[in-house]
């Protein structure tokens, strides 16, 4: 009574939040969650609203006062087996188990480093349970619950916490950032936010299959605050992936209080704004995680439609151990430490006779011997070794191109516009799994018109208009990669890359170095200017992508090899970024096969042959060769790169020593470019070969600007023309 009216009065003084278990649209499935712990409603969260001084002194009064009245954990038993509320229970300590365990291990310096999840672990175990053990989860650092109830075995966790070769990473990676497709489950890259979207491709294939399944995502509070979150949530919603997204609302970032992340008052009220349901539950309470997801995830396995789940929890430790909790008022900390999620429970089933000291014991005992059995298995393992070359050889997904020739001599003009089109077109005839995404591609056909009349034959589930959500929608190709499709992402302008390159240069590439799972994504960039379009649709940014390992980097300069790279692209399992010069769209034409044939990637190709110099370049730079050394009557051997990375070492080596004199040309900007890197190539292994110094002529370093005299400015050829002419004189 007393604890009521003292929360009546403060929250009228303040406005400090209250919040309950309940559905947020108010419309289907209220049913859902109605008898779900109707008593877990009054628990203050670490938000302190803009309140005079006074008046947060009387909060902190309240707060402590709500360590010793506020009620423990109510727990609804409903219709649960006892079997079932023992599982859970032993599933519940085992993380803690774990986790005490490492701590002591830290302080004897035995483990780097250690992302505490003590005080959160029921919504890690609460949803695994309620899951299918074939339903994908993807977990933060805080996670451990998820993998020890997906009985992955000890001494591989511990192996991969400490860098062994039997974790999941060979050591490549640290702590939970690691994925395993074994049990179903996708790890973190550090970023936090960019694997929901990724969850949300997984979710898409779900739906795409009728597989009558969902997909988990967490999120901690503060990564609510990333784009990605809101990007990745959008498109779930418009698509209606059956994925729940679960916020961990643990009071703090790393130091940052919820105050100081966001000003919404739940943050399951964004749910409203995406319109897509959300519930707010007690992340303590177990049996409420439990039932939750058992009845959403059930839910959503009949009627797809994404969900927000806010668990209002508390980390009870550091961010990470050394950074402690010094920030965290020690009524906070005593308040939330009387709503321990293991000791509730526990407490609540030996009251209710399902659980008894012995049996404690006796589970107690078992873990015990799981954790030092594991233990003594993972610190026997020696510290791994590797090679250079073993490393290397491990960024990309092994794969032995077979180079397709065309079955018939049929060949038809095609503008290099038409040629990416056939290429499309006979990818998605032959790869039934692979589905194509970005703005305006279906019914439109695309701003450049490539996907017309690709709906109408291959239906709206394949040719996918998206919102404008870059990074999500590459997020869900690698999604959609990891249940087995290829998937294609158009960047409308390449120059929008930006806007997915996290999700690009840290999660497609990387995959496979980390955990060993390919990403079967092809990422379509036109690019390029000569049009007068401006600093944001012109840009040549190949560079950005060929310094990043884990990519496949192609450029094709002419329709054959248009068409060709883009089907190779598609038949490579490795992430491959395929720029499309616009100013060749509609200005260049040849007769291409009409049949499907690849072009093999990493093979550069003589475009001309000639004795007097060596051009290397690329794209829209071989046709300014062309013109500029054949105004120039040089004899130049032209070598077209085709594929920026993986390089065509052994072409550059040959057409060098051929000439001794090498002039590398490009768009993109001078510093920086793939140009350096090719003269730097030169001059450390080929000096003895050459008769001048490396040249190059590159875009100025500058933003590429939209009116035609600047622009001008900007392209290479002029200065192609005077380094060429310098590179004679040697
Ligand atoms: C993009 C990005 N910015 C910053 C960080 C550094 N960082 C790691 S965890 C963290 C706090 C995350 O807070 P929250 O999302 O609430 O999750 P919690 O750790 O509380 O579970 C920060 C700032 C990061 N990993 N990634």
């Amino acid at each position: 009574m007393w604890c009521h009216m003292t929360y009546s009065i403060f929250r009228a003084l303040s406005g400090f939040l209250f919040y309950s278990t309940r559905l947020r649209d108010g419309s289907a499935s209220r049913a859902l969650l109605s008898g779900l712990c109707p008593e877990s409603k009054k628990i203050p969260q670490p938000k302190f609203p803009t309140i005079s001084l006074p008046l947060q002194r009387f909060f902190k009064a309240l707060t402590m006062n709500a360590t010793t009245i506020a009620p423990a954990i109510t727990f609804e038993r409903g219709d649960l087996t006892e079997a079932t509320l023992l599982s859970l229970y032993q599933r519940l300590l085992k993380p803690r188990m774990i986790e005490d365990k490492m701590l002591i291990l830290l302080r004897q310096g035995r483990v780097s480093k250690w992302f505490s999840g003590i005080g959160q672990e029921a919504i890690s175990v609460g949803i695994t349970c309620a899951l299918l053990p074939d339903e994908f989860i993807f977990t933060l650092h805080r996670n451990l619950g998820v993998f020890t109830s997906r009985d992955i075995p000890l001494e591989r966790l511990f192996c991969q916490w400490q860098g062994k070769a039997s974790g999941f990473t060979k050591g490549r990676d640290r702590s939970f950032h690691f994925g395993t497709m074994e049990y179903h489950i996708v790890g973190m890259i550090s970023h936090l936010g960019p694997q929901l979207a990724v969850a949300g491709g997984v979710a898409l294939a779900h739906k795409l299959q009728h597989e009558g399944r969902v997909s988990v995502a967490f999120t901690g509070e503060g990564g609510t605050s990333e784009g990605d979150f809101h990007e990745a949530l959008n498109v779930a919603a418009v698509w209606q992936l059956p994925v729940i997204f679960v916020i961990e609302n643990n009071g703090y970032g790393l130091s940052t209080p919820t105050q100081e992340q966001y000003r919404c008052e739940n943050l399951a009220d964004r749910a409203i704004g995406y319109g897509m349901r959300s519930v707010i539950i007690d992340g303590n309470n177990i049996l409420e995680v439990y039932r939750t997801f058992s009845q959403l995830a059930a839910e959503l396995r009949e009627n797809p439609e994404p969900v927000l789940v806010e668990c209002r929890t508390f980390r009870m430790r550091g961010h990470e151990e050394a950074s402690g909790t010094k920030y965290v008022p020690q009524e906070l900390m005593d308040f939330w430490a009387a709503k321990d999620p293991l000791s509730n429970y526990e407490q609540y089933l030996l009251q209710t006779g399902v659980l008894n000291d012995a049996k404690i014991e006796a589970m107690r005992q078992e873990i015990r011997h799981e954790i030092e059995a594991g233990l003594a298995v993972a610190f026997e393992e020696p510290a791994i070794q590797s090679s250079a070359a073993q490393e290397l050889a491990d960024v990309y997904a092994p794969y032995i191109q077979q180079v397709v020739t065309p079955a018939t001599p049929a060949k038809r003009e095609k503008r290099f516009i038409d040629a990416v089109s056939d290429g499309l077109r006979q990818a998605m005839e032959k790869h039934d799994n692979l589905v194509l995404m970005g703005q305006d591609i279906a019914e439109y056909g695309g701003v450049f018109k490539i996907t017309e009349g690709f709906v109408a034959q291959f239906g709206k589930e394949r040719v996918r208009n998206t919102p404008i959500c870059e990074s999500a929608i590459v997020g869900i190709g690698l999604g959609l990669s990891l249940k087995g499709h290829k998937a294609m992402v158009e960047m409308q302008f390449a120059d929008f890359v930006s806007c997915a390159f996290n999700q690009i240069v840290n999660n497609l590439a990387k995959l496979y170095y980390r955990w060993g799972e390919n990403a079967d994504v092809v990422v379509r960039m036109p690019a390029g200017g000569g049009m007068s379009a401006g600093p944001f649709h012109s840009q040549s940014n190949e560079a950005w992508f060929a310094h990043t390992p884990g990519l496949k980097v192609v450029y094709p300069a002419n329709p054959y090899d248009a068409k060709g790279l883009l089907l190779a692209s598609f038949e490579d399992p490795n992430p491959v970024i395929y720029f499309e010069h616009k100013g060749l769209y509609r200005s260049l034409t040849e007769a291409i096969p009409d049949d499907y044939y690849t072009v093999e990637i990493g093979k550069a190709r003589l475009e001309q042959e000639g004795n007097a110099v060596s051009v290397i370049t690329y794209g829209m730079g071989v046709h300014w060769a062309k013109k500029i050394t054949a105004e120039m009557g040089v004899d130049a051997e032209i070598l077209d790169l085709r594929t920026l990375l993986p390089l065509d070492y052994e072409a550059i080596i040959a057409t060098v020593k051929k000439n001794g004199k090498v002039i590398i040309l490009h768009e993109d900007t001078l510093y920086g470019g793939i140009g350096g890197e090719i003269a730097a190539y030169i001059s450390e292994n080929l000096f003895e070969y050459l008769d001048a110094p490396v040249l190059r002529a590159a875009g100025l370093d500058m933003p590429i600007p939209f009116a035609a005299p600047l622009e001008q400015l900007f392209m290479p050829a002029e200065r192609f023309k005077r380094q060429l002419a310098r590179l004679m004189g040697y």
